[in-house]
């Protein structure tokens, strides 16, 4: 599921990155593409269209800092769309000079026990005095369990074997550490997902202790049933934090995603294996960069530049040998703004066609919104040898691109004159130009 899910990401950034520019209807398209992707990995479809929607808003309305395309801006707009879903990383707010009680939520077997050491180790070594309770009176050998795991990290655990009520254990260990320690952590039991039972239990136990946080245990290898299952624990008790584990094996954790958007809760850490250690804290953008299988966000945006640095390398040394295509002219044209103007750049390079004027790029630049209908217009052979534009074409052009035959003879003379230029650019400046042009930057 999520090989998929990062599969179609990839491929609707991709697909982005080749477009010949980033206009409205680009956007949509990936807008759309993602959307697919998302809900075909079965992500909750309200927060498919709510994330989509921000994705498109922004994308259409901000405008890219310096030094940054608008695809590159793009892609860092997902990336922290579906960061933001994740909230901010950070520690729990936890208060040394105060007892605080931890409740841990979960269904059976996501791993609360074992976390429960886990974040007891964690703690203690951040120079908390820890105490764990050993409130799961539902599963034989949980006692046993927890008992061990605090023997294995140094950390005091109460407990009561003969008592059956899980209740009465989690108010009278809060109370026997009440002196001695400022961290409490409270080991629950679980059982079937979004059983009545275990959900009233939780009720009873967290309006006896008043815990300062309650943390939702989600094993990260259920996929998207984590959604239903954390709201039926958040409606129960409010969610603080969220520890997904087991994501040392296959698991990417996508259904985190959701559970995380199902409470509003921010996750805390990440299980990645069996051992008291294996304990990280949770850093939003690389978990997002762990789902799309990228190291972080960075590694993905160089992937990125890469695929477009190759593609337009290409394009720009097919371009240099005198092929030029009507839908190069229009990448040419997108390039150069973001190198600020056409005119100014030709001036400065030196082995430049004499017949070129500089204010004609000028105006090529602002009539950019022109060519690109009548170029739309032109059949796939007109755009590769735009030589053999005659007269009945343009006219042909002209009026299936709603333009005048006036611009579509201004486009072909626009196309002659980059021609040249591309033909007179020989010296050694204008390579380099050209070069990085196509490295985007
Ligand atoms: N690989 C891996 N295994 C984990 C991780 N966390 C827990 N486990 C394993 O998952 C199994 C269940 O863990 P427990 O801590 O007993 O789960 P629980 O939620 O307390 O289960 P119940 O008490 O039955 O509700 C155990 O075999 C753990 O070793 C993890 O991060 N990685
Ligand atoms: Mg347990």
């Amino acid at each position: 599921m999520l090989d998929s899910l990062k599969e179609g990401l990839q491929n609707a950034i991709s697909k982005l990155l080749r477009s010949s520019s980033v206009d409205e209807q680009a956007v949509k398209e990936f807008v759309r593409d993602l959307q697919r992707t998302l809900i075909q990995a079965d992500v909750n479809v309200r927060l498919v269209l709510d994330l989509t929607e921000r994705v498109q808003k922004r994308a259409l309305e901000e405008r890219p800092p310096g030094g940054i395309t608008r695809k590159d801006q793009i892609v860092t707009i997902l990336y922290e769309e579906l960061s933001g879903l994740l909230g901010k990383a950070g520690p729990p707010p936890l208060d040394k000079n105060k007892l605080n009680v931890i409740v841990m939520l979960g269904i059976q077997g996501s791993g609360k026990t074992t976390t429960s050491g886990k974040l007891a180790r964690f703690l203690t070594k951040q120079g908390f005095k820890v105490g764990l309770v050993a409130a799961d009176t539902f599963r034989p050998g949980a006692v046993t369990q927890l008992k061990t795991l605090g023997a294995t990290v140094g950390v005091e655990v109460y407990s009561d074997e003969k008592e059956r009520d899980s209740i009465k254990i989690a108010r009278e260990g809060k109370r026997y550490f009440q002196q001695s320690k400022n961290v409490v952590i409270v080991d629950t039991a679980g059982r079937h997902k979004e059983e009545k039972g275990l959900l009233d239990e939780m009720k009873k136990i967290i309006s006896e202790v008043k815990p300062d946080l309650n943390i939702l245990v989600i094993d990260g290898t259920i996929g998207q049933q984590c959604y239903n299952q954390a709201l039926a624990f958040h409606q129960t008790a409010p969610v603080g934090g969220i520890i997904v584990t087991k994501l040392d094996g296959a698991a990417k954790g996508g259904g985190a995603l959701a559970a995380a958007a199902a409470t509003g809760a921010r996750i805390l850490y990440l299980g990645t294996g069996e051992r008291v250690d294996d304990l990280e804290e949770f850093s939003p953008t690389r978990f997002v960069g762990r789902l799309l299988g990228m190291g972080d966000i960075k590694g993905l945006l160089e992937a990125a530049q890469q695929a477009e640095i190759e593609v337009d390398q290409k394009r720009v040394q097919r371009m240099m040998s005198g092929k030029l295509t009507m839908d190069d002219l229009l990448f040419q044209f997108d390039q150069m703004k973001k190198f600020g103007s056409l005119r100014k750049i030709v001036e400065h390079l030196p082995g430049v066609s004499g017949n070129l004027k500089g204010e004609d790029l000028e105006k090529a630049e602002s009539r950019v919104k022109v060519y690109k209908p009548i170029i739309q217009s032109m059949t796939r052979d007109e755009k590769g040898n735009p030589e053999r534009l005659n007269a009945s074409r343009m006219k042909r052009i002209a009026a299936g691109s709603g333009t005048t035959e006036k611009d579509v003879r201004e486009l072909v003379t626009r196309y002659k004159q980059m021609k040249n230029l591309m033909k007179s650019g020989k010296t050694r400046e204008f390579r380099q130009f050209m070069r990085r042009m196509g490295g985007g930057q």
